[in-house]
């Protein structure tokens, strides 16, 4: 039997996920340095990152809502949305990646949240499932059937990236130590984790950089 063709997927590693930015994931930066030696492992055939990039005013900020705060829970366009402090505006310092994100093995950038009306957690569609950014057609036409995911944030972007993948039919394996969540509630990213898990998902705590075994 052939091995598995296996990518690595990089989600959102871009300033304003980490410490000081402007939706900062507490300890984001912690998984900088796991995800470069992630990238390093020769059992990666491909590395592929998204990338959060919101035109400015883009309906999941908060402050395209005036009298909601951050955090509230909206309707947007029927879809229930979380409000976002402003963040990965387009062209923005925040938008990009961290410095210290190793960028040598990155194959592929696929951009999410472009359209101003609904927001886009996963790096293969919209929250809708209406649109589609590439990625899912891109690791196809390569012959990928196994991915592993690691990033920000686990109870948002990872989450809906992981389920994504395993929707599509890719092995998927959640690098779990290589992730952190936002929690805006205690417990959403035990909760993500146990989703992604019952989804088929492999939760892989740690070990380092060693691909997974297949079974
Ligand atoms: C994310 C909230 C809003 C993420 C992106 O990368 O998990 N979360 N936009
Ligand atoms: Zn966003």
């Amino acid at each position: 039997m052939m091995r598995a063709v296996r990518a690595l997927i990089l989600v959102d590693l871009q300033n304003d996920f980490l410490p000081g930015g402007a939706l900062a994931v507490p300890e984001g930066d912690r998984v900088i340095p796991l995800a470069n030696a992630y990238q390093a492992d020769p059992g990666y055939d491909l590395v592929v990152a998204t990338q959060d990039w919101h035109p400015p005013g883009h309906e999941s900020f908060a402050s395209a809502h005036p009298g909601r705060a951050i955090g509230e829970v909206v309707d947007l366009h029927g879809l229930p949305q979380v409000l976002w402090p402003d963040h990965c505006v387009q062209g923005s310092p925040g938008a990009d990646f961290a410095p210290g994100l190793d960028r040598g093995r990155v194959a592929a950038v696929f951009r999410k949240g472009t359209d101003p009306a609904i927001d886009s957690y996963s790096g293969f569609f919209d929250n809708g499932h209406r649109k589609a950014t590439g990625l899912g057609d891109w690791l196809s036409e390569r012959g990928v059937d196994e991915v592993h995911v690691l990033g920000l944030a686990t109870d948002y972007c990872v989450r809906f990236t992981a389920l994504d993948a395993v929707a599509l039919g890719f092995r998927t394996v959640l690098l779990e130590d290589a992730c952190r969540g936002v929690e805006l509630e205690d417990g959403d990213v035990a909760r993500a984790v146990a989703a992604m898990r019952a989804a088929g998902v492999v939760v892989r705590a740690g070990g380092g950089a060693a691909p997974a075994q297949t079974t």
